[in-house]
């Protein structure tokens, strides 16, 4: 049977991409997680109407068509779910109990936001763009159906990376994922790329929305006390793919293999502790490094004696940010980002059972990858999505 996305809960679909069994740097779409709060809403792409409203010198409205006919822009980015690893957690946070499977990297190719923001003649005192899905549903604070919705900061929405996307992978957008239009923030965490859009509006007041305000906020501290702060920017993280937590492993050289993200910025390095985080060892990283996407790395571990270890990664970001080593209680059920130990208990006569392989595959993946998809070799590719970012 073909692999298939892990399903949390199935009404609505919330899955994760069975993030085990990676050995790609893309991810692909079937397999890629999903995160709906409410039914996927069912849109024909004939009868699908963007509407461009609010702060513009010409409002006006957009069909499918007319958006394709737009220069298109492609970027590689990972996307995480806020919420990615929140089943860890000591202590339990409300809202879906994620693994640590909300994330994948992919292809997004769609029509800078930008692009059609200036279309309409964006005005200057326009300092948010607000952006609504057409799903629409009620939560049990909430009670009054809403529809989901979200606003960006005026630089980000304007940034060229910021996609209205069409495609995921070079192919044409899943329903779960968007179809047949959805919004790609390169480097922010996934609830910024609100799905199915179908409204977009220029204001000049912060948006004050429940997706905005009551859930996926967090908490800052600054000189006076606390401040709520809406979530944008993905933080540094990395995660053990392999070993998994729980496995019991022989003596001699274990691959221990993971990948790591940093948001906006690209990854600079990875470091693998083998005893809980007393001493570390520089991982190799693998493949592409580039803002916005996920880094594959190794690690070879030697064990010589039997025992019980804590296998600990901690990525370092391109401006040296460093993954935390504990939770930040102030992020609540989210930004879940510290370093998880993975505890693997490793016996005298298991002989060594991890299959071997090549780390050459995995850049051979990427160059089948492109080539299927009838592009340009991968590293052409990457100028695209070695964006500044802001
Ligand atoms: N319209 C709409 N957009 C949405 C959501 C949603 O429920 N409705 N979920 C958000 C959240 S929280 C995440 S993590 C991402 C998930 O995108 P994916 O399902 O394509 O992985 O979509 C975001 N955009
Ligand atoms: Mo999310």
């Amino acid at each position: 049977m073909a692999e298939t996305r892990k399903v949390v809960t199935s009404v609505p679909e919330n899955s994760e991409t069975p993030l085990e069994n990676v050995r790609s740097w893309v991810t692909p779409n079937r397999l890629f997680f999903v995160r709906n709060h409410f039914a996927v809403p069912e849109l024909d792409e004939q009868t699908w109407r963007l509407s461009v409203g609010g702060l513009f010198e010409q409002p006006r409205e957009w069909t499918y068509n007319e958006l394709r006919e737009m220069p298109e822009r492609t970027v590689f980015a990972t996307s995480e779910c806020a919420g990615n690893g929140r089943s860890f957690l000591r202590e339990k946070a409300a809202g879906v109990q994620w693994g640590a499977g909300a994330i994948g990297h992919a292809e997004w190719t769609g029509v800078p936001l930008r692009d059609v923001l200036e279309a309409s003649g964006l005005k200057p005192d326009a300092t948010e763009i607000l952006l609504e899905g057409a799903d629409i549903g009620s939560e049990s604070d909430h009670p009054e159906p809403m529809h989901f919705a979200r606003s960006l900061p005026r630089a980000k929405a304007l940034h060229p990376d910021t996609l209205l996307a069409l495609s995921m992978n070079g192919e044409t957008l899943e329903p779960a994922h968007g179809f047949p239009v959805r919004l790609f923030v390169p480097g922010w965490y996934g609830v910024a790329s609100v799905k199915w859009v179908t409204r977009i509006a220029a204001i000049d007041q912060a948006f004050q929305g429940y997706f905005q305000t009551k859930k996926y906020t967090h908490q800052r501290r600054t000189e006076t006390g606390l401040e709520t702060v809406v979530i944008g920017p993905m933080r540094v993280k990395s995660e053990i793919v392999r070993p998994r937590a729980g496995d019991s492993l022989g003596l001699g050289t274990h691959r221990i293999f993971g990948v790591a993200w940093a948001g906006e910025e690209s990854v600079e390095s990875v470091d693998v502790s083998t005893d809980g985080g007393q001493s570390w060892n520089a991982a190799q990283m693998i493949g592409p490094r580039a803002a916005y996407s996920w880094t594959m790395w190794e690690y070879l571990w030697e064990v010589a004696a039997p025992g019980e270890y804590g296998l600990l990664a901690r990525a370092t970001s391109s401006s040296g940010l460093v993954q935390p080593a504990v939770h930040d209680m102030l992020n609540g059920g989210y930004m879940i980002h510290h370093s998880r130990p993975t505890d693997v208990r490793v016996e005298m006569a298991r002989p060594a059972t991890e299959p071997e392989f090549d780390p050459l595959c995995y850049m051979y993946d990427m160059a089948a990858f492109a080539e299927e998809n009838q592009r340009l070799p991968l590293d052409a590719e990457l100028e695209f999505s070695v964006g500044a970012g802001i």
